[in-house]
């Protein structure tokens, strides 16, 4: 019998960029995957780790049965049996102690699935108030989204370099080349960012590697977690000559003065020593920004993951405001998703944000939550120190926290003391390994999708949605109806649990399914583009988007600018530059400590065959016995008498680790690059990845509330003091 051979347009989703997918379907299978030449923006690239998901869905090491852990290993259970025992173990938890005793973590590819977000924030709520929540956030993105906070009134406002009409992008602390992009969603980056050299612009990376994105266009080297101390001097610059836009700005924000008069002590002669940038440079990089009318500063990961990340994200924008670059053509522009009353959604949404940050606070380290979220950091100490509020049940989805959270081992111990623990994972992992249940999820080829986080950071506004185009493998359930037979289990000890089961059952007796995709409906047919419910004939919907434009559409050309004033939440409508925490942060930034014992600075490295801990057990991308190593400075390097691919060991306040280094020129003097996502072990599970193994980096990183950024509760995973010895 001939094969039923099908290819269907779809999207990766394992970053941000989103590549156009086209997947080779032969009897219900997915066999290969191929970059889609039809996507407007993608245009035919797809990276080797989209191309090589084939081997993930098809992973034989894949978990696609529920698993119970019992101490002669993990045994195959139905979903009844594991669905039954963890309602009624959650239901005795929730009785004893409330609430408080249950947490949730979220990591990184649950963003990239609406309905997996949209399910756990209505588990979250319904279990009550009280309850630990934590995602990648606090190991990524919270401190950008606070500075946002305190500028705008809203987390949600970010603003986005205009990539396609920037004459001066300047990149500090992210590797598009590497990374194709993050808080950005911009298909083939690297040649957006080559496109504005070639119409006679520049791309400056400020970074302490010289790395796959510096090599190609202009570097500058900075010591680690100093980026605060640059973009005081350039705004020192700026107002000690004469450049800063203070007039064109003047409409939209309050507080100048009292910025001018904070930064003025940072001329770059007091900075220099710190950064190790030339005051000359400087200065050149101050006047271009504020000259140059198309022109954007860009930070990402290296700026919010040291110590001082709110501050920093919030002096980048600050640069971009009073260099006249905030909201303009080619400037860093927040452009929102076009919503009738986008500034009415802003102004509730960050009411209420604000409001949760004010009112709730981690147990730990008393730290306000963000975007309602904890600090990762203190969630093995929220397991283990007791009290009320001690979590005794905890749910992981989507994340692997022992690799990527700061202290893995003191996680790993505190995930086997609690009374119930459950991972919703396709891989046993270094985490879902310590589970009671690990629950088989989809694959992002096995779930419909529209992808609602990223929406806001698109380069050029676009819309794709996509049907699933496999069935599940084995047992696999998608998210949120697993979370959704969970709280309908539990309707008896939840009001909003009981609520959202009658909505259910109203809603099929019309012979309408409940399901997440209501929403991510609705806001498909609210945005710009939508059919605003019928009101725009021809508009997009959901099901319109998947099958009649399955390639994707682009909305306009342009990002919209001129803007501004939608995205502010506070009620005047201005940005706010005056806030008693960054003044002191900005105290606390200009007195920096070198700790004596461990001279050198720790970065992070990310690689282009892996997608942090999670793709290491994929054949193709693991071609060449790949294995972890860090990279250092072949100065260092020599004066401690350490070989090109020679073992070190690598000391911080906190741990210690054995790794073995690439030595190089293009690394700052005194700094260490170790990339994180490694120290696959276990005996079940992936193992293709546990035979590449490598260490644990975050073993050198800090669980003590003292070590967590106090403003965001962001980890501290860069600039980590450390030493390095020959083994
Ligand atoms: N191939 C691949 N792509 C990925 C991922 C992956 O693991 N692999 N992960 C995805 C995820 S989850 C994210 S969040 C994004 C991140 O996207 P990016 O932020 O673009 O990626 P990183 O490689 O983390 O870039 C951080 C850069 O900051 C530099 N840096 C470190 N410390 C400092 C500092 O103090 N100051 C300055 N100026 N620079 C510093 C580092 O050298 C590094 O080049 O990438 C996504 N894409
Ligand atoms: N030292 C250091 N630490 C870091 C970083 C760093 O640069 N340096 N980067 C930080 C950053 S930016 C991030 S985002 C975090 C990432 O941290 P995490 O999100 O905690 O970890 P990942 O390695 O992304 O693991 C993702 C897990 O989700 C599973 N998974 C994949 N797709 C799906 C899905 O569709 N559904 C479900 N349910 N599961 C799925 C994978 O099997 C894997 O187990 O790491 C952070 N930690
Ligand atoms: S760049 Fe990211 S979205 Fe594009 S194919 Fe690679 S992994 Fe997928
Ligand atoms: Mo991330």
């Amino acid at each position: 019998m001939a094969n039923h051979v099908e290819h269907k347009v779809t999207f990766c989703r394992i970053c941000e960029p989103l590549c156009g997918m086209i997947a080779t379907v032969e009897d219900g299978t997915l066999v290969s995957l191929r970059p889609d030449r039809e996507h407007p923006l993608s245009a035919g690239f797809a990276c080797q780790k989209g191309i090589a998901f084939t081997e993930v869905v098809n992973d034989p090491d894949r978990v696609t049965s529920p698993l119970r852990r019992t101490p002669g290993g993990f045994e195959p259970v139905t979903w009844e049996e594991a669905l039954t025992d963890i309602a009624s173990r959650l239901t005795a938890v929730l009785r004893d102690h409330g609430a408080g005793a249950v947490g949730w973590y979220m990591g990184n590819p649950g963003a990239f699935s609406y309905a997996h977000v949209l399910s756990i924030m209505g588990f979250i709520k319904g279990i009550g108030r009280g309850t630990h929540f934590y995602t990648a956030s606090s190991q990524d993105t919270n401190s950008r989204l606070m500075a946002s906070q305190l500028l705008y009134g809203t987390p949600t406002s970010v603003p986005i370099p205009d990539l396609a009409r920037t004459d001066l992008l300047v990149v500090m602390g992210a590797n598009p080349v590497v990374s194709h992009g993050s808080f950005l969603t911009a298909p083939r980056i690297k040649d957006r960012m080559h496109d504005i050299v070639k119409r006679g612009g520049r791309v400056v990376v400020i970074d302490p590697r010289k790395t796959e994105t510096a090599a190609q266009f202009e570097w500058c080297g900075i010591v680690p977690d100093t980026d605060a101390l640059l973009l005081l001097s350039l705004l020192q610059v700026m107002f000690a000559e004469g450049l800063a836009h203070t007039r064109d700005i003047a409409p939209v924000v309050d507080g100048v003065d009292w910025l001018r008069s904070r930064v003025a002590p940072f001329t770059p002669e007091a900075t220099a020593p710190h950064t190790g940038i030339d005051p000359d440079v400087v200065r050149g990089l101050a006047r271009d920004l504020a000259a140059t009318s198309r022109s954007a500063v860009y930070g990402r990961l290296g700026t919010c993951v040291g110590r001082y990340g709110t501050l920093t994200s919030y002096l980048i924008d600050v640069v971009n405001l009073v260099a006249g670059n905030l909201d303009k053509p080619g400037g860093s522009v927040i452009s929102g998703l076009g919503l009738p009353a986008q500034r009415l959604v802003n102004i509730g949404m960050g009411a209420v944000l604000r409001r949760t940050y004010r009112r709730r606070r981690s147990r730990i380290g008393g730290f306000r939550a963000i975007i309602g979220s904890e600090p990762a950091a203190l969630m093995a100490k929220e397991m283990t120190t007791p009290g009320q509020r001690q979590i005794r049940a905890m749910f992981i989805s989507a994340g692997n926290p022992v690799l990527s959270v700061p202290n893995g081992d003191e996680l790993e111990s505190a995930l086997d003391a609690l009374d119930l623990s459950v991972a919703l994972d396709f891989y046993l992992t270094e985490t879902t390994s310590h589970c009671d249940y690990v629950l088989p999820v989809t694959t992002m080829y096995e779930r419909d999708d529209f992808p609602l986080t990223f929406q806001p950071f698109q380069a050029t506004p676009f819309r794709q949605a996509t049907d699933a185009v496999v069935a599940p493998v084995g047992q696999a359930r998608q998210e949120w109806e697993i979370v959704g037979d969970l709280m309908s289990r539990m309707s008896g000890e939840s009001r909003v649990f009981g609520a959202l089961a009658a909505a259910g059952r109203a809603l099929r007796k019309i012979g309408r399914p409940f399901t997440p995709k209501m929403f991510a409906d609705g806001i498909i047919r609210v945005a710009a583009g939508g059919d605003r419910y019928g009101l725009r004939s021809g508009g997009l919907t959901f099901d319109r988007l998947a099958r009649e434009h399955a390639h994707g559409r682009v909305i306009s050309p342009n990002l919209r600018t001129g803007v501004l004033k939608e995205a502010i939440s506070y009620l005047n409508g201005r940005i706010q530059l005056e806030h008693a925490d960054i003044a002191a942060e900005i105290a606390s930034v200009s007195r920096p400590e070198k700790p004596q014992a461990y001279p050198l600075r720790m970065i992070g490295m990310r690689e282009p065959r892996s997608e942090n801990s999670w793709m290491h057990n994929a054949p193709l991308l693991m071609r060449g016995d790949r294995g972890h190593h860090g990279l250092m400075n072949a100065d260092d390097a020599a004066e401690l008498r350490i070989d090109d691919g020679g073992t070190v060991q690598i000391s911080s306040p906190f741990g210690a680790i054995t790794v073995p280094v690439t030595v190089t020129k293009d690394i700052m003097p005194g700094v260490i690059a170790v990339p994180h996502g490694w120290g696959h072990k276990g005996t079940g599970g992936w193992q293709v990845a546990n035979k590449a193994g490598g260490t644990n980096v975050n073993l050198l990183t800090s669980s003590e509330p003292d070590d967590v950024e106090s403003l965001s509760g962001m980890a501290w995973l860069t600039g980590v003091p450390v030493r390095v010895d020959r083994v």
